[in-house]
């Protein structure tokens, strides 16, 4: 018992000690709100990559605007990245809410507190794997990325709606700032922590009547002015999250690009100034992608025919101005030609609204083999392209031949064509 109440002390000790005026539930409202709009934003591009990726049976995608993935998958990136210093700047508005005493008031308590506990180590676990996986870190973590991150989502998602349930009068009492203006008359009703509703309410606020002396009582410590330090507190946060998408948010958007200082890649680098991720050596595909007896296989059931690098050139050559955007967040445009995919299977018979199968002469990657479903492959841009600004493609970015469509992922914008098979 007498234990009890030591650890109690300690803990309202604690939670006093860490007062400040930018700790409130009005700031913790505010920035929830942007968290929160923030992680729905992250959810729904992040849900469109997922199946873009994996569609699920009768699915069909967008193929329009071009940008349509590249802008998409921008935003998760740059939203991503500036749920770091809003999740920081949260967490450090309500750590003395983590020495709450007692620990746990009731089994809703419990439940309350352990939802936080996992909505906060998911939420962290999950920017902090994506950022990893934009620099292409992928060897820190052992397990597959896309689908960790996918499942986590939903974790996050549901413990999200669960904290909103839990915090819906907190939320709704300091939704605006003008309800957040709470009375004296409402400490005397402030039951298990009065001292600490207290504490609040006069680290915001400056006067000096009976609040201002049962505040002496608790803390003599000179307060900073609290407006003046919870607006500097709303600026430092505004200041790092629009630095954060300064130096990085050029990989994805153009306009920043001239402060791309941070970002995992910069625009106009690579061969042919374009980005690569992987390159032919890596790939291992030196040898097979410069055989002089390359063909490429173009099957549909039993009818297959193979076409010479000199055959491809010999069809009618189309030009597109398309971007390669990564699931990684960095993206460019690049004019590209080459023959259309559907006057390709068409020559074995296909209709335009197949499903292709395309396969690398890279072997072992997950990126050696896709799924082209119909919507991309009767589309006009859709091409294999052989010529990149006008000139041959540089081995790393495929040479003798890649894909390249409209709206579409990085990762499905295969590379070292080999074979092409119509599905269905
Ligand atoms: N065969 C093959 N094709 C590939 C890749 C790859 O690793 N192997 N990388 C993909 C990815 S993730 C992207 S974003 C684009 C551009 O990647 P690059 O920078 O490696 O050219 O090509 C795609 N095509
Ligand atoms: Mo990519």
């Amino acid at each position: 018992m007498l234990l009890k109440w030591q650890v109690q002390r300690l803990l309202h000790q604690t939670r006093h000690s860490l007062a400040a005026p930018s700790r409130n539930p009005r700031t913790a409202v505010v920035l929830g709100r942007l968290l929160g709009i923030a992680f729905l934003v992250c959810f729904a591009t992040g849900l469109y990559s997922h199946f873009i990726q994996d569609p699920l049976p009768g699915m069909a995608f967008l193929t329009r605007p071009v940008w349509l993935y590249q802008v998409s998958q921008g935003i998760h990136i740059t939203a991503g990245i500036v749920c770091f210093p809003l999740i920081f700047a949260k967490l450090y508005s309500i750590f003395p809410e983590l020495f709450q005493s007692p620990p746990v008031r009731s089994f809703p308590h419990f439940l309350e507190r352990a939802s936080i506990a996992l909505f906060v180590a998911s939420s962290l676990v999950q920017i902090t794997i994506g950022l990893l996986n934009t620099y292409q870190w992928y060897a820190l973590f052992p397990f597959a990325f896309r689908q960790t991150h996918y499942a986590l989502s939903f974790v996050i998602i549901g413990s999200l709606a669960i904290h909103i349930a839990v915090k819906l009068p907190i939320i709704a009492r300091y939704w605006r700032k003008r309800d957040a203006a709470i009375d004296d008359s409402e400490i005397a009703e402030g039951e298990h922590n009065a001292p600490d509703e207290l504490q609040r309410l006069t680290g915001r606020r400056q006067d000096s009547g009976a609040t201002g002396k049962i505040f002496a009582w608790i803390d003599r410590s000179p307060q900073p002015r609290p407006e003046t330090s919870r607006r500097g507190f709303f600026a430092a946060v505004a200041v790092a999250s629009a630095a954060l998408v300064t130096l990085t948010a050029g990989q994805s958007f153009r306009v920043f690009d001239a402060t791309n200082l941070f970002g995992a890649r910069k625009n106009d680098t690579g061969p042919q100034g374009l980005p690569v991720n992987r390159t032919a050596k890596r790939a291992k595909v030196l040898e097979s992608a410069t055989a002089p007896d390359w063909r490429l296989t173009v099957s549909n059931g039993a009818s297959t025919t193979s076409f010479s690098y000199d055959e491809l050139r010999a069809m009618p050559q189309y030009e597109v101005v398309l971007p390669i955007a990564c699931v990684e967040g960095w993206s460019q445009y690049a004019t590209w030609q080459g023959p259309r995919l559907k006057e390709l299977i068409a020559r074995v018979g296909a209709e335009a609204s197949s499903t292709v199968r395309i396969t690398s002469l890279e072997q072992g990657s997950i990126y050696a083999q896709t799924t082209m479903q119909p919507e991309f492959v009767r589309d006009d841009l859709t091409l294999v392209a052989l010529d990149l600004e006008g000139e041959p493609l540089d081995i790393d970015h495929g040479y003798p031949a890649r894909m390249i469509a409209p709206a579409r992922p990085g990762v499905l914008q295969t590379k070292w064509l080999s074979t092409l098979e119509v599905m269905s």
